[in-house]
């Protein structure tokens, strides 16, 4: 069974605590209660993971980026939080790891601010979702099986 790693970037573990009405109300915790069953539902293992030090997304980003070339991950489905729009590390990880990368955003990004508008893992991702809430976590689990199932 391969692993779906989902990280999550700076401040996600304040999800639930603040801001309902932009992130709603559950909590980190219950993302990875969810994470889990659809991981279960798609026949895949999972690694949930939260930090708040970009050096520490980049370090999982290159373990996924090894697991997957062992055939051993199906990629990464990563909430950067506010990394999204200022790293050129982050960026350079996924390339440098060659790893599938989905990247997802609990709010619809293009409705906010114009800060929000730019992400320096688009163009690195073989998908983008914004805008489901933390439902979009099982979305994205889901559509990342379906890229790892052979054609
Ligand atoms: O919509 C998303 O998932 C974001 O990635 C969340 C980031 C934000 O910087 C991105 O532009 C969009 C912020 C994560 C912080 O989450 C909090 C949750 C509750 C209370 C405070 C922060």
């Amino acid at each position: 069974m391969k692993t779906a790693f989902v990280l999550n970037g700076p401040n996600l573990n304040l999800l639930g605590s603040r801001e309902p009405t932009v992130y709603g109300h559950q909590t980190l915790a219950d993302v990875q209660a969810l994470c889990e069953r659809a991981c279960a539902a798609n026949g895949l293992k999972l690694e949930f993971r939260q930090s708040n030090h970009e050096g520490e997304l980049v370090d999982w980003i290159h373990e996924a980026g090894r697991q997957q070339a062992a055939g051993k991950a199906a990629g990464v489905i990563l909430n950067a939080g506010a990394y999204t729009h200022t790293s050129i590390a982050l960026h350079d990880a996924v390339k440098g790891a060659g790893v599938t990368l989905i990247e997802l955003h609990i709010s619809n990004v293009h409705a906010r601010e114009a800060f929000r508008h730019h992400s320096y893992l688009s163009p690195v991702a073989q998908a983008v979702m914004a805008g489901f809430g933390v439902n979009g976590y099982a979305l994205a689990v889901a559509g990342l099986a379906q890229m790892d199932a052979p054609a």
